[in-house]
């Protein structure tokens, strides 16, 4: 059985749940506690020596220890539905879209959230070594989210789908993220109307309530 290392109230985790569900794919969940430092453990070292979730075990031992190869491995395994695009160009499509997501979306969120929450002191950035918080970057990190809100609206424009003409990876990514905004304040209002209408469209697949 293929086993997921999971957080129910985590942003990253949340991203592989989704994936196999619209995947359909078998597994067990194992709970990490982030909230109790369960991460940091010794336990839970032994699985993923990063200290961070998702994690995905396969049934042949593997040990699958970020988001990008859980999506790589599912795709190539269970093709249907393709996720990451078929044709070279869609799927560079999404690898972009992906991409920009993550970096201005999710780490944006991560940036602001981790450099000023008390709780986080000392673990600004995720893994086994502590980083001190520095509280111009949570500033910084609030106007890019603001931002990017505003760059996915415009790019939902006319469109149903953020990256392809279907819905792919990238939309997974992109509810992640939008829903963990709230964390710095940030959510969907009356300026992002195109944004609201996909995010509407989002929730009406059983995936995205998980
Ligand atoms: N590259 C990883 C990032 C995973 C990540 O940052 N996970 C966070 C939860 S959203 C985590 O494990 N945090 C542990 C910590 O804060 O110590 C992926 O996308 O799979």
């Amino acid at each position: 059985m293929i086993t997921l290392y999971d957080c129910a109230t985590a942003p990253s985790p949340r991203r592989a749940r989704i994936l196999l569900a619209e995947k359909g794919v078998a597994h067990e969940t194992v709970q990490v506690d982030l909230r109790s430092g369960e991460q940091l453990g010794d336990a839970y070292r032994k699985v993923n020596p990063l200290c961070t979730v998702p994690a995905l075990r396969t049934e042949t031992g593997l040990v699958l220890t970020d988001n990008a190869a859980i999506t790589a491995y599912l795709e190539g395994r269970f093709p249907e539905p393709p996720l990451l695009g078929s044709t070279p160009e869609e799927k560079a499509e999404i690898a972009s879209w992906n991409w920009r997501i993550e970096f201005d979306g999710l780490l944006a969120i991560a940036e602001a959230m981790r450099n000023s929450a008390p709780a986080m002191a000392n673990r600004a950035l995720t893994g086994p070594v502590d980083y001190a918080q520095i509280p111009e970057l949570a500033q910084r990190g609030l106007a890019r989210v603001q931002q990017f809100f505003l760059t996915l609206n415009e790019r939902l424009a006319e469109r149903d789908f953020i990256a392809s003409d279907r819905f792919s990876i990238a939309d997974i990514t992109a509810v992640v993220v939008v829903d963990f905004a709230r964390v710095v304040k940030v959510r969907v209002g009356e300026q992002h109307p195109h944004l609201q209408r996909w995010r509407e469209a989002m929730a009406q697949r059983a995936s995205m309530s998980l």
